[in-house]
This record gives C-alpha cells, sequence and structure tokens, in this order.
C-alpha cells in the first residue's frame, strides 16, 4: 500500500492510542461458558494510520468467541488481529469495538492474561508510543465444584461380646470422631 495523502512532507507519522477496559475486574468462574468482553477503543490523533491493527495476546485459560460489531479478525492459536478503518485510520477518527472470551475450562490459570497493542504501517515517534498498549490481568476463582465420597474402612458397628448399644444414636459422637473438611 503507497503510503500517500500525509501532508506535504509525505511521511506518514500517526499517533495511534488504545483503551482497553474489561467487563469484569475479577472473576468467579461458575460454568464452562462464562464471559469476558474487552471494550476497545483506538484513536489516531496525527496522520492516517495504514493498515492499523489491533493485536490481542490472551493466555489459554480463555477462547476467542466473537467481535461486535462485525470486523476482520484472525485468530491463530491464543492471538487475535482485528483490521481497523482498512486501509487506514485517518487523523483525528477512531473507532470502538467488543472483543468476547470464553473461559476454557480445560486450562485452570489463576489469572486471565490479555495483552493489547494497536499497531499500524505508519511510523509512529518513539515518544508516543506508550499508550499503544495496555496489559489486562484478571484475577480468577474457580468455583468449587468438589464431590466427596467417602468410603468408611468398615461399614460395620462393632458390638463387642457382651456390650450393649444404643437403641437409637442421638449424637454423632456415637458412631465415631467429628471430621471436619475444610478447602479453600
Ligand atoms: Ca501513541
Amino acid at each position: 500500500i503507497p503510503l500517500v495523502d500525509c501532508g506535504s512532507d509525505e511521511k506518514c507519522i500517526a499517533d495511534l492510542s488504545l483503551k482497553a477496559v474489561p467487563s469484569v475486574n475479577k472473576m468467579m468462574i461458575r460454568t464452562n461458558k462464562d464471559k469476558i468482553d474487552v471494550n476497545i477503543n483506538v484513536r489516531n490523533s496525527k496522520d492516517n494510520a495504514y493498515n492499523t491493527k489491533v493485536i490481542l495476546s490472551f493466555s489459554p485459560n480463555i477462547n476467542y468467541v466473537k467481535v461486535e460489531p462485525e470486523k476482520a479478525c484472525t485468530l491463530n492459536h491464543t492471538k487475535v488481529e482485528c483490521a481497523v478503518g482498512y486501509p487506514f485510520l485517518g487523523s483525528n477518527v477512531e473507532e470502538d469495538f467488543k472483543v468476547r472470551f470464553e473461559v476454557n475450562p480445560k486450562h485452570i490459570q489463576d489469572v486471565i492474561q490479555i495483552n493489547v497493542t494497536a499497531t499500524s504501517d505508519s511510523e509512529e515517534l518513539e515518544s508516543t508510543l506508550h499508550d499503544n498498549s495496555v496489559q489486562i490481568s484478571i484475577p480468577v476463582k474457580y468455583q468449587a465444584g468438589i464431590i466427596f465420597t467417602v468410603r468408611p474402612m468398615d461399614e460395620h458397628v462393632v458390638v463387642k461380646d457382651g456390650e450393649t448399644f444404643a437403641s437409637s444414636f442421638n449424637e454423632t459422637k456415637m458412631i465415631g470422631e467429628e471430621v471436619i473438611i475444610s478447602y479453600t
């Protein structure tokens, strides 16, 4: 793509800035279908930014679902690239969209990490690059879906010869010691 229409100096120096805000700051995962949206705003405040892309790299405990509104995005493992304002994002133009993820129950990790970066084929000065990427970390907890199965060693109540036993159990102590199970 020829870099044209960039002012009298014929040099395209863009200045992209990116906002990426997750729909949740922490998460309690209850089902396999729990969703997270990342609301993205990308803005160009200088010369045309040709072939602007927003790239999201994410930890394997989430899967990419879709982008809204519809946009040309390509998924490659744990990285999704979305074209913005093709062929260029004009000067003082901004775009908003939302990228949806869902939890991937095959990977259990205590943090969801999403790194979002805006890039283009136009140049950008080193001094304005600080606002081109956002790192999102969402701490997660998985709801305990633990099923306890208890297999008693001895399923019988032993009554020794000569001993009497109560006709009814009105205290748990009569069967054995109390067992306290705690988990975090
Ligand atoms: Ca910038």
